[in-house]
């Protein structure tokens, strides 16, 4: 079997005073953090999309800068199965213990949905086999129902049923093609699930499309026996301008208002959450507040573009802010940390792809690291739970208990006059938070 990434070895942990480009510094997969090893914890997953497909194409320059060696075959289904065994190849040298895929960017669409299926069928029969050879997992799986012309006014949102038909259709196929894989959740981003004008356009018709299509989306998983987590990936806009999903808080309501709470979680990803104008770690502790964070496309935008840079993470605050949220929260279960995220048009060598991978799970490493040191030494949950105290007694213990009413507020006003000033200290806590750093 030919090698594509000639002369790599496997990535080995050297420790923070390695001078090698091609060596983790702080990701040690087998080291103990807070009981559990950093791989139990991190679960790295790599995209298939950004890293195998990419072409560091951009609105400027659609014509492919690298040149992929698993890219060079002429028959299409020939270059699906070269370019799935350089992942297998790439994920096993950089250790990541997941990876994650869209149905059409590990197989070729066809002519009709037969042969999509048919190809398909092909392609997940060799990732079959190659987990199995490597030990690589499906962390989930998704289906594009937004590149083909077909869904230009949406997939579940379309005005036109025939098309929520076809993306009905190609979702049950990935969903099966998720399950046959063992993957341990499925994604749901709606790429186009949203509208560019309101003058051609039935906002309550569309969502209410939307809702019927995710509960037929769960009778289908319990029909196959699925039992990985079903996840919503709320994204702002591009390539609609206003998207459905828009973020965290808006998913959650959605979901809520057409009773779906109980079978959705969240994927997260940090640069859709910028885009919404929050900061990663609001979106990840809003969704965590309501017990549904699930899993993190993890990446970074960049302070000067307005679009979905989908740069690997680097910025050690955010990562640390990220695993605070997943540590208080218990772990992220069935979720993991997904690399959706890629290399620069001009970082267009194969070992790019080490360098930007190996960047991201130091820097979630060691987010995880200080995280775990900042929630065992406590200084900052002990402010935040003295900031509450005033709930846990006397008129604060009735109002959360609901043993109390606007009168007796007014009264209790009346009685003790003007609250005490108190200090927010975010200076404080920012420069024990650098502390650490
Ligand atoms: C697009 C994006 C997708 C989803 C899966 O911005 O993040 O790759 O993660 O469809
Ligand atoms: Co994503």
């Amino acid at each position: 079997m030919s090698e594509f990434f000639r002369g790599i070895e496997k990535i080995a942990y050297e420790g923070p005073d390695s001078k090698n480009p091609l060596a983790f510094k702080h990701y040690d997969a087998e080291a103990m953090v807070g009981g559990k090893t950093m791989a139990e914890h991190l679960r790295f997953s790599v995209a298939f999309w950004h890293s195998f497909k990419g072409g560091g194409i951009d609105p400027f320059g659609p014509t492919p800068v690298y040149d992929r060696p698993w890219d060079r075959a002429t028959d299409p289904m020939q270059r699906a199965e070269d370019t799935l065994r350089a992942a297998f190849e790439f994920i096993t040298k950089l250790g990541a213990p997941f990876y994650c895929w869209h149905d059409r960017d590990i197989a070729p669409e066809g002519e009709s949905l037969k042969e999509s299926n048919d190809r398909l069928d092909h392609i997940v029969g060799l990732a079959e086999q190659l987990q199995a050879d490597t030990g690589v997992r499906l962390l989930w799986g998704t289906s594009n129902c937004f590149s083909n012309a077909r869904f230009t006014h949406g997939a579940a949102t379309n005005p036109d049923a025939h098309v929520f038909a076809w993306a009905a259709a190609q979702i049950k196929k990935a969903m099966e093609c998720t399950h046959r894989l063992g993957g341990a959740n499925y994604v749901f981003w709606g790429g186009r699930e949203g509208y560019s004008s309101l003058l051609n356009t039935n906002m309550a018709h569309e969502q209410d499309q939307l809702a019927r299509f995710l509960h037929m989306a769960v009778e289908h998983k319990k029909a196959i026996g699925f039992t990985g987590t079903l996840l919503v990936e709320p994204k702002p806009k591009e390539p609609t301008k206003h998207q459905y999903d828009y973020d965290a808080a808006t998913v959650l309501s959605f979901l809520r208002k057409y009773d779906l709470l109980d079978e959705f979680k969240l994927n997260i990803e940090a640069n859709h959450a910028t885009l919404a104008g929050h900061t990663f770690e609001h979106d990840l502790q809003l969704a965590s507040a309501d017990g549904k964070l699930g899993s993190i496309d993890a990446n970074r935008g960049d302070y000067l573009l307005g679009w979905d840079t989908d740069q690997f993470p680097t910025d050690l605050y955010s990562t640390t802010y990220a695993m605070l949220v997943i540590l208080k929260q218990g772990g992220i279960a069935s979720g993991g940390i997904n690399f959706d995220a890629k290399v620069r048009r001009g970082s267009c060598d194969l070992e790019d792809l080490f360098h930007a991978h190996i960047g991201g799970m130091d820097s979630f490493a060691r987010g995880l690291t200080l995280a775990q040191r900042i929630i065992d030494d406590g200084a900052l949950d002990s402010f935040v739970e003295a900031r509450y105290a005033s709930y846990r007694s006397g008129i604060g213990e009735k109002i959360m208990r609901g043993e109390t009413n606007f009168a007796e507020l007014e009264a209790y006003v009346h009685q003790h006059g003007e609250p005490e000033k108190r200090s927010g200290r975010e200076e404080m806590l920012e420069n024990i938070v650098n502390s650490y750093l």
